[in-house]
């Protein structure tokens, strides 16, 4: 038996939990929303029970037969439609990776409370509505319009203010970034916990801004005050920094941990030989990906990649790799069409948004 095989048996004993790694606030918050599985990576489209999911409050329960979209306050014509009302407009389907901005929030110490995510927030679904714009030009914002915002269904307390999840964006933003009012996601309706009946996408900006379970969309002539877009989703500082607004996603990669895991631990045992590496890399604000990078623990090597299916799709990359025997920690590190390129070390703001520092996967590489 070689020396590296007795460190997977070892594991025979499990360690003491330690009190005040993770809080029962967290660890509860880390049951209602999942991340994918990084096995997954290996699809392009990740089966839809698998996508990330991130519920600040509860899942409403709408009837999508009743159910109507009001474009109310703030137009010159408002209306409202039903989703048997958008289903006969104009159709898109597109690929659209959605990343938490709060992914890879646990790294940060001390951290505050909320959704403990690793790595693995992130999805790309095939998403189906009909465009946005359109829509808000049929309704006619009023003269002085500055921003639209969307309302979700769901309500809750955070920090002490009781609101309903809302976000804003400006006529600029929806036309330029092609968002979506999506009744679909992989060729079927939506899912309670992704937005049932409808939602929209915003491709390239971070999740918070696809707001889910939406009723309402008005025009508003000064800033939106809604609290998830001014009291959160803000990079700060220190905590009593304003800050400023969380929009596109940062370039960043990850890949499929290769070999085989130990149960609890989840470190990697894999033989020594031949062993290809898979991975997805992504960007925001209309970036592509140039280049990922494969670090096997000594050098860096320029991984292979195959051309996303759209615009907003993630970029799968595959390196050939010489496994030999020892411990080592991969890595792997995208640059984008802007030339950025994810740090080595997380870049902190006060609440651990937008960290797409590079992955670290350790592996124990067996000689037999
Ligand atoms: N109404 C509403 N929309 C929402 C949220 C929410 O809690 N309520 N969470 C947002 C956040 S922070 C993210 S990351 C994405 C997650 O979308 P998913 O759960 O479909 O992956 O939805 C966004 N839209
Ligand atoms: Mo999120």
């Amino acid at each position: 038996m070689s020396y590296l095989s007795d460190i997977f048996k070892n594991f025979g004993t499990r360690p003491d939990t330690r009190d005040g790694i993770f809080s029962e606030d967290e660890v509860r918050l880390s049951n209602r929303n999942s991340g994918i599985l990084l096995e997954t990576l290996k699809y392009n489209i990740t089966p839809t029970g698998l996508h990330y999911l991130l519920i600040h409050f509860d899942v409403p329960s709408i009837n999508a037969q009743s159910h109507t979209l009001e474009f109310g306050k703030g137009f010159d014509a408002p209306f409202s439609l039903s989703v048997d009302d958008i289903r006969v407009l104009p159709q898109h389907t597109m690929p659209v990776t959605l990343e938490c901005a709060g992914n890879g929030r646990t790294g940060l110490s001390p951290r505050t409370h909320s959704m403990p995510w690793g790595v693995e927030a992130v999805g790309t679904s095939e998403w189906t509505g009909t465009p946005l714009a359109p829509l808000i030009e049929r309704a006619q914002p009023k003269a002085g319009t500055i921003e639209i915002s969307f309302t979700g269904a769901d309500c809750g307390f955070d920090k002490g203010v009781e609101h309903a999840f809302g976000r804003s964006l400006t006529l600029e933003q929806i036309e330029s970034m092609d968002v979506l009012l999506v009744h679909e996601m992989n060729g079927q309706p939506l899912l309670p916990q992704h937005g049932a009946p409808l939602r929209i996408i915003v491709p390239g900006w971070y999740g918070m801004a696809s707001v889910k379970w939406l009723t309402t969309i008005e025009a508003l002539d000064s800033p939106y005050q809604g609290f998830q877009q001014v009291r959160t989703y803000r990079y700060r500082d220190h905590k009593n920094d304003p800050g400023r607004p969380v929009t596109a996603m940062r370039v960043k990669s990850l890949m499929t941990p290769p070999g085989i895991p130990d149960w609890t631990t989840r470190l990697r045992h894999i033989r020594s030989g031949p062993v290809t590496v898979i991975g997805r890399a992504w960007s925001g604000d209309g970036a592509t990906i140039e280049k990922v990078e494969f670090h096997d623990g000594q050098h860096w090597k320029v991984a292979e990649l195959t051309p996303p299916q759209g615009q907003y799709d993630w970029t799968q990359w595959t390196i050939a790799w010489d496994a030999r025997p020892g411990e080592h920690v991969l890595s792997c590190r995208a640059t984008d069409s802007n030339g950025d390129s994810q740090p080595l070390e997380p870049r902190w703001d006060a609440s651990g948004f937008g960290n797409n520092a590079v992955q670290k996967v350790q592996v124990y590489v067996d000689d037999v």
